[in-house]
């Protein structure tokens, strides 16, 4: 049934790209390319699991055989936020309902569009009723409910890192339901002196703008070392003035405006803190003028790690790059950080590729390349930035209860 969904997803993408963009302002064709695209990937690979998910059989000691069944969990809630609405949410149900759980989920109350729009895609599919129970509405009503049920065996949750504490402790106080959290970032991304400076500059600025900033993969500390430090700045600059701010409908349009009035102005009074603190503004750095919550590309030079900008969450589109000398110094400054989401390393050298992606401090480290993500590959952070994988195979691991079955044999043959 999975893959029924998969296909009504994708034989209209463009019902729910442009349900995507309307929703979040994020540009149609990102929509239609990114959004959709992975979620549509991400139904199709856990249709393909459905039947592969199996226990082992141990050898243990004489006369007993042992083996392990992987079992579904029960009711699986599911908290999503507004960034990749669709794709979080196929992030959630897909791996939760492969493994033969049920789902209670709730968007986030700024997108609940193309939840609903599944939600009939769902019932179409033949799913039997109860199996995906679709819930808009709050934080502290709907999803608080969810974090606190009796009857909720697992809540998944993606947000911000102050609420993912909340949903550990109240999972704690009712019943130690399974949590999985997928918090906050602030990720660095390094990069050396002989690396492709061009492709550098590319993947490094898409990572920072892309999605208006809003991505908890976002490249928000750009180190760069100091032999190309100058020349990544100017060119960063020349092609943050280039990008095509506008109407999201307009196939143009690589940058639309912010989520709501509330991130808006909680992105502007980081960016004055960067300018108070004693950043060099590059570009950038301000309102769009008359066009509601449209926020310039934004670049910070020599910014330094004790700013606020270098520690906070900025969720807007704010690159931050800094200088650095030594590869022992931008490992140390890149792990200073309560966050471990992603980190991306840019360089010619495999020595310092591997070397430096073993040392960093995070759930995914890219190498010459940014939010490469995958159906495949397992998502998630270390410290601050949450507990337990999504996707991959690794994901089936947090929607299972493992069982262990040991049965003695008699010890005589007959
Ligand atoms: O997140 P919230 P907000 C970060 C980002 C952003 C900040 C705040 O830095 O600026 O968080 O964004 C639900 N019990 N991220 O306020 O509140 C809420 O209804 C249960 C990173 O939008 O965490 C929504 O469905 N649920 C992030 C979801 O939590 C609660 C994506 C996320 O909202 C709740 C979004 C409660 N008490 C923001 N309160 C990422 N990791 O990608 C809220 N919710």
């Amino acid at each position: 049934i999975l893959n029924i969904i998969c296909c009504f997803v994708n034989s209209n993408r463009s019902i729910p790209a442009l349900m995507e963009s309307m929703d979040t302002g994020k540009p149609f064709l990102h929509a239609f390319f990114v959004d959709l695209d992975g979620s549509i990937k991400t139904l199709r690979y856990y249709a393909g699991w459905t039947d592969k998910i199996h226990g082992k059989t141990m050898p243990v000691d004489e006369n007993f055989v042992c083996f392990t069944k992987h079992e579904p969990i029960g009711v699986c809630g599911a908290i999503i936020p507004w960034n990749f609405p669709l794709l979080m949410f196929t992030w959630k149900i897909a791996p939760a309902l492969a493994c033969g759980n049920t789902v209670v989920i709730k968007p986030a109350e700024q997108t609940p569009l193309t939840a609903l729009h599944v939600g009939a895609l769902v019932k179409e599919a033949g799913f039997p009723p109860g199996v995906v129970n679709i819930v808009p509405g709050f934080g502290p009503t709907a999803g608080a409910a969810i974090a606190s049920h009796m009857n909720i065996d697992k809540v998944a949750f993606t947000g911000s890192t102050e609420v993912g504490q909340l949903i550990k402790a109240a999972a704690a106080k009712s019943n130690l339901k399974r949590v999985t959290l997928e918090l906050g970032g602030k990720n660095p991304c390094i990069v050396f002196a002989d690396s492709d400076l061009q492709l550098a500059v590319e993947e490094t600025q898409k990572g920072s703008f892309f999605n208006q900033g809003q991505a908890c993969t976002a490249a928000s500390r750009v180190y760069v070392e100091e032999p190309v430090y100058d020349e990544f700045v100017r060119l960063s600059v020349e092609r943050a003035k280039n990008i095509a701010i506008g109407d999201p409908m307009e196939p143009r349009t690589s940058h639309g405006p912010q989520i709501d009035q509330h991130q808006f102005d909680k992105i502007l009074e980081l960016v004055d803190s960067g300018k108070k603190e004693g950043a060099t503004l590059e570009c950038g750095g301000c309102a769009v003028k008359d066009r509601g919550l449209f926020i310039h590309p934004t670049i910070f030079s020599d910014v330094k790690d004790h700013m606020r900008i270098a520690k906070e969450e900025i969720f807007g589109p704010v690159q931050c790059i800094m200088k650095f000398k030594t590869q022992k110094e931008v490992i140390d400054r890149a792990n200073s950080s309560q966050y471990g989401l992603t980190a991306a390393v840019f360089t010619r050298d495999v020595h310092c590729a591997m070397s430096v992606s073993a040392a960093l401090e995070a759930g995914t480290v890219w190498v010459n390349c940014y939010n490469a993500l995958h159906a495949q590959a397992p998502f998630g952070g270390f410290k601050m930035s949450g507990n337990g994988r999504e996707l991959g195979e690794y994901a089936l691991a947090e929607y299972t209860e493992v069982k262990a079955i040991t049965i003695k044999l008699s010890e005589q043959l007959t």
